[in-house]
């Protein structure tokens, strides 16, 4: 195999797409060669709580906390809080489980005390026992707004208490020309150690492109000169969960992996899709994109791993 002598990674995720890879990731790599750079866009304030939920998704995802049945929040979860809450006459669309609430007080508690967002990031981590670095793309407040109809609401509003029905006509990253990313992102982005950046297979709309709104780190990945990969979370057309194609279409994209790689294109060097799409590969290296076709749908810790391990080596054998 070919290497670049180089041995960092660093992966932008978000949601529960994305944090599938990151576990895959995690098992092949040290915490010394990946680190995990997340989303921020869905956090709000809900109950008087700071939710953060891709930060927390890839939480409980790296420590084999998180539901599988629910596809989101906490395993063994009960919901004692919620009900008692909702017989009070609270409001229960967002569903704040037991286990998962004790997050959200600590994250609160730590605030509260004076840590960033990042600080507490790391805290939390380290008692679910994750020696990998996770960094939110920001400390500062950088809010997912959906239009449709010509209303701007709040992402889980429309993600949740909708269930992603309205149509959208624009997504509008709230505060993101003001906030500056955590320094230790673009720390790593300019780590002259670094072999390349994975872009996770999340909603490019609702997960990476919030990340891409700080401008230092869209500019810090157009400088690079070193692979920068996009997993494609489409296959067949379809997302494998959530809205992904729907916002697709709704977007003037074409439904498809190419349509996620066109988005991307001038971002990016090399594109990973699936077995099922290998007739879309001739089209995305038009682009100019170098192109990995294999088994990209994640269902057992060994998929995950695989696809880690392939997207690592379509890595190492690239030079640009
Ligand atoms: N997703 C839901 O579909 N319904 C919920 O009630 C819900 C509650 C929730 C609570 C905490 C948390 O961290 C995440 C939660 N999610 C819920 C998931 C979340 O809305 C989305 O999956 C992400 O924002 C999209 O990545």
């Amino acid at each position: 195999m070919k290497t670049n002598g180089k041995n960092k990674y660093l992966a932008f995720t978000g949601g529960v797409g994305g944090a599938k890879l990151c576990v895959g990731l995690s098992k092949i790599l040290s915490a010394f060669e990946i680190a995990f750079v997340v989303n921020t866009g869905d956090d709000f304030t809900h109950l008087d709580f700071p939710i953060c939920p891709d930060l927390d998704s890839l939480m409980y995802a790296l420590s084999a906390e998180n539901n599988e049945e629910l596809g989101w929040g906490r395993k063994g979860e009960t919901w004692n809080f919620l009900r008692s809450f909702a017989e009070l006459g609270g409001e229960n669309w967002f569903q704040l489980g037991d286990r998962d609430l004790a997050i959200h007080v600590m994250r609160k508690q730590l605030l509260r005390e004076g840590l960033t967002l990042a600080e507490v990031t790391s805290e939390l981590y380290q008692r679910f026992g994750i020696s990998h670095a996770v960094l939110p793309m920001t400390n500062e407040q950088v809010s997912t707004k959906i239009q449709s109809q010509g209303e701007l609401k709040s992402f889980q509003k429309y993600f949740v208490k909708e269930k992603c029905e309205p149509k959208i006509e624009k997504i509008v990253y709230h505060g993101s020309k003001h906030a500056k990313p955590v320094p230790a992102v673009l720390e790593k982005l300019r780590d002259p150690d670094l072999s390349g950046v994975v872009i996770c297979p999340s909603n490019p709309f609702l997960s990476i492109d919030p990340i891409l709104s700080l401008e230092t780190i869209k500019s810090a990945l157009l400088s690079l000169d070193v692979p920068v990969v996009a997993v494609s979370p489409i296959i067949y057309g379809s997302a494998v969960k959530g809205p992904t194609d729907k916002i697709m279409g709704e977007l003037g994209f074409t439904q498809s992996a190419l349509g996620v790689a066109e988005h991307y294109d001038n971002l990016i060097t090399h594109f990973v899709l699936d077995n099922e799409d290998v007739n879309l590969c001739s089209e995305i290296e038009k682009l100019g994109l170098s192109v990995l076709v294999c088994n990209t749908l994640m269902k057992t810790l060994d998929d995950k791993t695989e696809l880690a391990d392939n997207v690592i080596k379509f890595i190492k054998n690239s030079f640009i």
